[in-house]
């Protein structure tokens, strides 16, 4: 068993589709570069035009009958394959990740070690229930709630867990009895492309899990609007969730999109916080993954009281952040996915201005040097004295690094900023004070809280998702199995004649 990995200096990798256990090679391609290189090409990818999309989904369609007929047990078996050969790979992948996507190291060996949590989740629920007996009005019936599969699933993920979020996806799909067309982010298709192999080499029939690679508009958009898929899982931005939404139900009552949206997160700083926690609570949600994460915060909400000596004391740890190549171990921030991600983080910043926030740290595009052909950018930190409510800035996700200090009266203050967005995913609230947490827990809206922590760094065996436009609930991790199964009523008589429920004659 040995799969030819990436060293970093290795470049120019040929991708090809997976469609029903065979390798096929794009006829019109496009390049992955490395992010904090543009000049390395990682690999050289497939453009899917349509009508391969649609073979993807009819290998799913054909593989559904015979592999729903296996056990749980025995579909968890593949997955228990996977998690070994995971485990066996673990350096390289990892070091993949930062080439591909530009996290450093310690956070690409990060999504590879949640990826494999979640196989051996996955590989462990395959013994857990599948349904419940429940009773029933009539003694000798026995009423049962049991799962099923609702059949092809399409997985849509982003670049920037490019290793773990496929599989909140893919592996809660299979062990269900679901059979899969994954589309990886065409950022970072190379990762998609080692998975497709580790999942051949796991063993899984052909069919059952198919790898289709290229842009949302043509390979993503065929496979959302394909009739034959049962659900669309879906992470990624608001807009194209929205729109992902429209078109994919229309028309289609049976179809099921489960979206994970990004948010406008924050810290809540309560004015009996510890501060060591709350600075490093802060720096950590704001700029880990150069804020890059669905779940960073571009929001730091501080209770006057002690606003001061927060803003102090986070400002001399921003200053002191390094950013450059993640294969660096001294480099706490990487570069951004790419140029779009650049001129986005620079758009947030003057809006801020615009807006009437006082700049405390106003980071550079780095272009000098070994950073030349990168998408370096430094923290941008701002404060509002006063919170000014309708503004693009504290209302919109940055994706970057990029995070503004709001001054609030009290608790009830700092909540009520807090849902002021239309998104609602992750919460963190620092405080001593149970009564305050309890407060939050019961008054904001999430799907993700954390006292006396970041707004970052969820379990797998957690939900994963969140309320308001960051989403329709738990399509990861967790949480997944409940969009990927239909939970079927089933009732048995035992007894030897006919009796109704709610007293209903069966007299003939
Ligand atoms: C994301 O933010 O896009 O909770 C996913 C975390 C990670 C997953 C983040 N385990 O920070």
């Amino acid at each position: 068993m040995s799969t030819t990995l990436i060293q970093p200096t290795e470049t120019g990798i040929a991708v090809k589709n997976l469609i029903n256990g065979q390798w096929i090679p794009g006829d019109r391609t496009f390049e992955s570069v490395n992010p904090a290189n543009r000049t390395h090409v990682v690999g050289t990818v497939p453009l899917t035009p349509r009508d391969q999309v649609d073979a993807a989904v009819a290998a799913a369609r054909a593989a559904f009958v015979p592999w729903r007929q296996k056990s749980w047990v025995q579909r968890a078996e593949y997955v228990d394959n996977l998690a070994q050969l995971i485990k066996r790979d673990l350096e390289a992948l990892s070091r993949l990740v930062t080439i591909e996507c530009g996290k450093p190291y310690n956070e690409g060996k990060a999504d590879v070690v949640e990826a494999l949590h979640m196989a051996q989740f996955m590989a462990g629920a395959g013994r857990q229930h599948t349904g419940y007996v429940v009773s029933s009005e009539i003694p000798a019936k026995d009423a049962y709630i049991w799962r099923k599969p609702k059949g092809v699933v399409g997985v849509i993920t982003p670049w920037n867990f490019p290793f773990a979020i496929p599989l909140w996806g893919v592996l809660p799909a299979v062990v269900a009895g679901n059979t899969v067309v994954f589309k990886p982010s065409e950022e970072t298709p190379v990762l998609g492309h080692k998975l497709a192999e580790l999942i051949q080499e796991a063993g899984f029939p052909a069919g059952v899990l198919n790898v289709v690679h290229g842009m949302g508009e043509e390979t993503g958009d065929a496979l959302v609007k394909n009739k034959d898929v049962n659900v669309v899982m879906f992470t990624g931005s608001r807009a194209v969730g929205s729109l992902i939404k429209r078109e994919a139900v229309a028309g289609e009552v049976h179809k099921f999109v489960a979206t994970e949206l990004g948010g406008k997160n924050a810290v809540l700083v309560l004015d009996d916080a510890n501060l060591d926690i709350a600075v490093n609570a802060a720096v950590l949600s704001a700029f880990k993954t150069s804020g890059q994460r669905c779940v960073s915060s571009n929001r730091l909400i501080v209770d006057r009281k002690l606003e001061p000596q927060f803003t102090e004391r986070f400002l001399e740890k921003v200053r002191r952040i390094t950013v450059g190549d993640g294969l660096d171990p001294k480099v706490f921030m990487g570069p951004l996915v790419n140029q779009e991600g650049v001129t986005k983080w620079h758009f947030h910043n003057e809006k801020a201005i615009e807006e009437g926030g006082e700049v405390l740290h106003h980071g550079k595009e780095l272009t000098e040097g070994a950073l030349a052909h990168g998408n370096f950018v430094e923290p941008f930190v701002y404060r509002f004295e006063q919170y000014k409510p309708g503004t693009f800035c504290l209302r919109e996700e940055a994706f970057s690094p990029h995070t503004c200090i709001i001054g609030v009266d009290g608790l009830e203050e700092a909540v009520r900023v807090y849902n002021d967005t239309d998104y609602g995913l992750a919460m963190a609230v620092i405080t001593e004070d149970y009564r305050k947490w309890r407060y939050v827990r019961e008054n904001a809206d999430f799907g993700l809280g954390y006292v006396n922590l970041p707004s970052i760094g969820a379990e797998v065996h957690l939900p994963f998702g969140g309320v308001k436009g960051s989403g329709n609930g738990h399509p990861a991790a967790e949480g997944a199995i409940d969009y990927l199964t239909h939970r079927v009523a089933f009732t048995v008589n035992h007894a030897e004649e006919i009796l109704l429920a709610q007293g209903l004659s069966a007299d003939l």
